[in-house]
């Protein structure tokens, strides 16, 4: 049942495609949405189905949903030009696969040392992060809606110990992202695969550590079979935001209300997949430990200091490519300071104090 998700779907679609009415009567509008991740994969994948599901739903089928997953349709990180192109709709994933494209696409997604969920949504309603991705989106013919969010990911799966910095020189790491050019100036070698590709080149060795998002998704990719050591707490991902973009021209052409109702379903799975993800983490943690052994590691303070000035330096670099990367980072960062201060005031030290009784 599980080994499924470990391979890209081919062929038809079901689900949200399968519940929608040929777009032929008036007023109907074809949506295709791709996606960067597998069909049915729990977490990631049913999130965004559901996403899809309830646009068609909420919108009483005048916008006719057809979604493709990872490979069925275009492979996951083709998913961007398949939509600036015209031959999609939208698509659902994280903007940081689009990095190269811009670098200004991978703070919508995470930064490393970064903000949380609740700090991320913050910035994106009221901090001008929504603005900024409308701005950095008007660049590709994109309009782009957060609809997801996978709160802090571990660390990830290694096969050997990280003592210290100079463990991780030469280590072939699936991490992409801004994560991933953190790990390159650490002296790693990272490579960004899709989600649905990481087991097959972990377990044939083709990459020493991956890491990919936390246990309830990471159980589903049966990542323990492949590495033995599970690291916390995650640096590079302190909460992945999941968005849709949508083709710039065909959404001029969607009625305001639709537009609306497409907003309310996005706005409503950025709430829900945080809520099911850290609903789902718990429970499959211990899973992971007392059904297949899996060992958890922190990563010590010395590899944490490698880590931060890493990240620091990523920062700024990302910021210099462009007067909007620019504007973006350090929006982002005005985010970190001023929300990051309640944070330290209210759940950081509570939860630190609440674990004593
Ligand atoms: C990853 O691709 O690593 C995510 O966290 C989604």
């Amino acid at each position: 049942q599980r080994r499924k998700f470990l391979k890209a779907a081919a062929g038809g679609t079901v689900g949200a495609a399968a519940l929608a009415a040929p777009a032929i009567a008036q007023g109907r509008m074809d949506m295709v949405i791709v996606s960067t991740w597998n069909r049915d994969f729990p977490g990631l994948g049913t999130s965004a189905q559901r996403c899809a599901a309830r646009i068609e739903e909420l919108t009483e089928g005048r916008i006719a949903v057809q979604y493709f997953a990872a490979g069925e349709r275009v492979g996951a990180f083709d998913s961007f030009d398949e939509v600036a192109s015209g031959n999609a709709q939208a698509y659902i994933g994280c903007d940081y696969y689009w990095k190269g494209k811009h670098p200004g696409w991978a703070p919508f997604t995470a930064v490393p040392f970064g903000l949380v969920y609740t700090e991320m949504d913050a910035w994106m309603k009221f901090g001008g992060g929504q603005e900024l991705l409308h701005k950095l989106g008007d660049e590709f013919g994109i309009v782009g809606f957060p609809c997801g969010n996978t709160g802090l990911q571990m660390g990830g799966w290694f096969n050997k110990e990280i003592n210290s910095p100079e463990d991780l020189k030469g280590l072939k790491m699936r991490i992409p992202g801004l994560g991933g050019d953190v790990m390159a100036k650490v002296g790693a070698s990272p490579v960004s695969l899709p989600g649905g590709q990481i087991y097959e080149n972990l377990i044939s060795g083709a990459i020493d550590a991956t890491e990919w998002v936390g246990p309830w998704n990471d159980y589903f990719l049966k990542l323990y079979e492949a590495a033995k050591y599970y690291y916390w707490p995650g640096f590079h991902e302190p909460a992945s935001q999941v968005d849709i973009g949508i083709n710039a021209s065909w959404w001029a052409t969607v009625p305001e209300q639709d537009k609306k109702l497409i907003m309310v379903a996005c706005a409503e799975e950025n709430a829900m997949q945080p809520a099911e993800t850290n609903y789902q983490n718990g429970i499959y943690l211990n899973r992971l430990i007392n059904e297949y052994g899996v060992e958890l590691r922190e990563f010590n303070d010395d590899v944490y200091e490698a880590f931060g000035a890493a990240s620091e330096e990523v920062i700024m670099e990302t910021r210099d490519h462009s007067p909007l990367a620019a504007e973006i980072v350090d929006s982002y960062l005005e985010a970190r300071k001023n929300v990051g201060v309640w944070t330290n005031y209210s759940d950081a030290p509570y939860i630190a104090k609440r674990n004593r009784f």
